[in-house]
């Protein structure tokens, strides 16, 4: 097999309507499908993508026309394999893109490419999403070598990592250790203009265009409601590679600024102190944003980061209550967030700060910590998520039972992972809740509303 299809499912937001433009909700450039796709390229394989997250939006929400135009790009490219890529806030759409496509192969009377899927959703929950879509197989975990042995004509039960239907192994394929192996992101896959329109990514109020960027994979940390560990090990690439990448994406973009994806800078400490040392002897060419945990923000670390060309930092503060850090096994202080926000003030780091709210046992007194903790830390933009167990989360195992009356068809799971979830978990009345919530939206409207553009 030669030809390989990659298709990246629309989200939810834009489904049959023109939603707000790119700059007030700018879609994040998809890497790690850009990023399997130039691998299996450099290995002389053919990989394309279908890019309907991108497509939806240009035809102005119309799920009509965008299959209209996938089933054009089947035509021409001919794959001889189809691979779905999706995170559980998809899994609607993968079917509806799926049957779909069988529908036109059998209408056409022509033979159906193998059909396989791969991403966060398939890998954490293999038999749902074969008992909702009849694949011909799933990738579990990274794909870049089971991808690389199947393409090669391997049988399919000799790989690791993949499952079949009728009981296949549920097993993670192996990994690449050295990630410096892999090749820069070839942007020129997707349509690299339409990423880089200027948008409100970096900040609320100031317009940047900028690309994503990965520099490192997983996390060490297991927070309860996270699923970022769920099955990509932590690793990372060697500081000259992150030069070296940060240098092809700018050059092949025609940008400036990232916001780099990893979970926290601070995970690999040295190693970012060695990126920052070589961005400062480069004459700090480029902004960037990056996630930090509040347990490893120091003075000497943010003004290495804000010299090497650190705009923003992303902090998930989480909660303003040490009881329900504690329960979320979040492993940082409040004392630790009041430091991380004053060196941010101190240095003039913008910075911002995430909350979660209707976590398990939350009573309003949390609830206040979490604005005093708001109001004393002054972040420069505030988001308030509310809770829902996602799968790959250490509170998604807990909660299974609890959800199983909310989670019976495929929209309900793409609710799930959309992170709507309509139980209350809190220790308050759903009115309370409400009342809650909403202020906290108040509050985040005025906190993002004054960024001071840069
Ligand atoms: C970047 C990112 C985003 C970007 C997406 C960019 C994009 N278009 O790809 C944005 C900002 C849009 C985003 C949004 C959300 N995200 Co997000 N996101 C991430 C993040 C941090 C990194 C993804 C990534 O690049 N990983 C690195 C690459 C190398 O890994 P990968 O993409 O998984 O790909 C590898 C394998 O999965 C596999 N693979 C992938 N695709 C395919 C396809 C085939 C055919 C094969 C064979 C293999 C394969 O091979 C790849 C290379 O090894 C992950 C964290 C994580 N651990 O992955 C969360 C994560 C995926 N997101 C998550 C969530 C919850 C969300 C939101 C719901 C958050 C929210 N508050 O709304 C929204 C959903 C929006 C929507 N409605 O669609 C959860 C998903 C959990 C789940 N069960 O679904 C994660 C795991 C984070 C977490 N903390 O829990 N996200
Ligand atoms: S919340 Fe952040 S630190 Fe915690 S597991 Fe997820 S990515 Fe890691």
């Amino acid at each position: 097999m030669n030809r390989i299809l990659f298709v990246i499912p629309w989200s939810s937001f834009f489904v049959e309507k023109v939603g707000p433009s790119f700059a007030e909700a700018p879609e994040r450039a998809p890497e790690g499908v850009v990023g399997l796709a130039t691998w299996l390229n450099t290995q002389g394989f053919e990989a394309r993508i279908a890019d309907t997250q991108m497509l939806l939006r240009r035809n102005q929400g119309s799920v009509r026309q965008t299959l209209d135009e996938l089933w054009a790009l089947c035509m021409d490219f001919r794959p001889e394999v189809i691979g779905f890529s999706f995170f559980t806030a998809r899994f609607e759409h993968v079917e509806t893109i799926f049957k779909n496509l069988v529908e036109r192969y059998d209408t056409a009377g022509l033979k159906k490419p193998m059909m396989i899927a791969g991403g966060v959703h398939p890998t954490l929950l293999p038999e749902l999403t074969m008992s909702f879509i009849p694949f011909d197989a799933l990738i579990l975990g990274e794909g870049e070598l089971p991808l690389l042995r199947m393409l090669r004509g391997e049988p399919l039960e000799a790989i690791k990592g993949v499952y079949c239907p009728h009981g296949g192994k549920a097993e993670k394929a192996d990994i690449l250790e050295n990630l410096d192996e892999l090749p820069f992101p070839d942007w020129d896959l997707v349509d690299k203009a339409y990423y880089t329109q200027p948008s409100h990514q970096v900040s609320n109020t100031a317009l940047h265009r900028v690309m994503p960027i990965t520099l490192s994979r997983g996390c060490m940390y297991r927070c309860n409601f996270c699923a970022h560990s769920c099955f990509l090990r932590a690793r990372c690439h060697s500081a000259d590679y992150c030069i070296e990448k940060m240098k092809s994406v700018a050059a092949q973009c025609d940008i400036d600024t990232f916001v780099i994806q990893d979970s926290s800078i601070g995970n690999f400490r040295t190693h970012w102190e060695d990126v920052c040392k070589k961005l400062i002897k480069m004459g700090s060419p480029y902004r960037w944003w990056a996630n930090l945990r509040a347990n490893q923000a120091d003075e000497r670390f943010l003004k290495l980061m804000k010299d090497a060309g650190c705009i923003k930092l992303f902090f998930g503060f989480e909660s303003g209550s040490p009881r329900i850090l504690e329960r979320m096994n979040k492993r940082i202080t409040l004392d630790q967030c009041r430091k991380a926000a004053r060196l941010c003030h101190q240095l003039d780091i913008p910075f911002y700060t995430s909350y979660i709210i209707n976590y398990f046992d939350e009573d309003e007194e949390d609830m206040r910590l979490t604005e005093e903790l708001i109001l004393e830390t002054q972040p420069t933009s505030l988001a308030i998520n509310k809770f829902s167990p996602i799968p790959g989360s250490n509170d998604y195992e807990k909660s299974r039972d609890l959800l199983k009356p909310y989670i019976q068809t495929v929209h309900d799971w793409t609710t799930l992972g959309r992170l709507l979830s309509p139980v209350h978990f809190g220790n308050m009345t759903p009115e309370r809740f409400d009342y809650w919530y909403q202020h906290f939206q108040s509050l985040r409207f005025k906190i993002n509303a004054h960024e001071n553009p840069d």
